[in-house]
């Protein structure tokens, strides 16, 4: 696999949606000369809603190691260094080690089209390269005895400001239910809009869980536990009023300081419903049955 190429901030144009799907068109010869990951037509899971401008999607994110505000991101990410690049997996596995990222790209890799629901209230549609977590879940192998996932974000206060304050006990760690881990909506992406995931927005790897507030979806992985015992993430240890564990997306439960009901969809500025699980609800609901969702935020 060739190596990463970055996509630096200052090479997002803004590109009108008619503009990008021709570009898409464009891109897939280029994938085919494997610069970048391989992967097929966007599938059943995807949704057909028009996508977010990348330049909005790349230049209006969060990714609190880098700092607080929108673009920070966008702006310091640059120093992120992601190549090499290996994801160390540990725990209850039958077998653990590193697994180099060449590894991951080797998966057969997807076109996932998903909404993205931020805790904040606002939302995107972002086309997504990536492969199911349970390709990977599959290759280490969960002993019987694992029950939930952990993962972890690169802790490099060198490179990300603001980990050399304590804005948030770092590195980053997020947590699945081993069943919600196993979901075949749930993927890691390595790319986005036909690229490679600009570091903003994660790279090399980040995970992608459609149905939850945006903040379970953790960036820039580098280690994955699997557990015994529920793990309390970052924003879960901060604030657990306002952040839970599940955090399925839930109109009918309130943020401690906003409703959930409605969101901000950016770009077209309009304000929609939200949804149940973020529209998801047909796949993911199942997975919930017999909990109380408006204990569960
Ligand atoms: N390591 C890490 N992962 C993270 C975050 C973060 O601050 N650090 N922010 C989360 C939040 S709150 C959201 S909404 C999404 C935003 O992803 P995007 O910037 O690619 O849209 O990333 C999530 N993953
Ligand atoms: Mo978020």
């Amino acid at each position: 696999m060739a190596p990463y190429r970055y996509l630096r901030p200052s090479a997002v144009e803004i590109t009108p949606r008619a503009v990008w799907l021709n570009r898409r068109t464009a891109l897939a010869g280029l994938a085919a000369a494997a610069l970048l990951p391989r992967a097929v037509a966007a599938g059943r899971f995807s949704t057909d809603e028009p996508v977010t401008d990348p330049a909005v999607a790349t230049g209006y994110c969060n990714f609190f190691e880098f700092g607080p505000a929108k673009d920070d991101p966008p702006q310091l990410a640059h120093a992120m260094r992601t190549d090499p690049w290996s994801v160390a997996v540990s725990g209850e596995v039958e077998r653990p080690g590193n697994l180099p990222l060449e590894t991951l790209l080797s998966f057969p890799q997807e076109d996932r089209i998903y909404r993205l629901r931020c805790v904040e209230a606002w939302s995107m549609v972002i086309p997504w390269t990536g492969f199911p977590l349970s390709a990977l879940l599959d290759l280490v192998q969960p002993t019987a005895a694992a029950r939930y996932v952990e993962f972890e974000t690169l802790f490099a206060p060198d490179q990300m400001p603001n980990q050399r304050t304590n804005a948030l006990d770092w590195p980053y760690r997020e947590a699945l239910r081993l069943d919600e881990a196993m979901h075949p909506l749930t993927i890691l992406a390595t790319g986005m809009y036909g690229e490679p995931l600009p570091n903003q927005n994660g790279a090399p790897l980040r995970l992608v869980v459609p149905w939850k507030y945006g903040f379970k979806s953790i960036k820039s992985i580098v280690a994955i536990r699997l557990l015994r015992e529920r793990p309390v993430g970052s924003w879960q240890a901060r604030a657990p009023r306002e952040y839970g564990f599940f955090a399925n997306v839930n109109p009918d439960v309130r943020h401690p300081r906003w409703h959930q009901a409605t969101e901000r969809r950016l770009q077209d500025g309009g304000r929609i419903r939200t949804e149940m699980f973020n529209g998801y609800g047909d796949e993911v609901a199942h997975l919930y049955s017999g909990m109380d969702l408006n204990e569960h935020y």
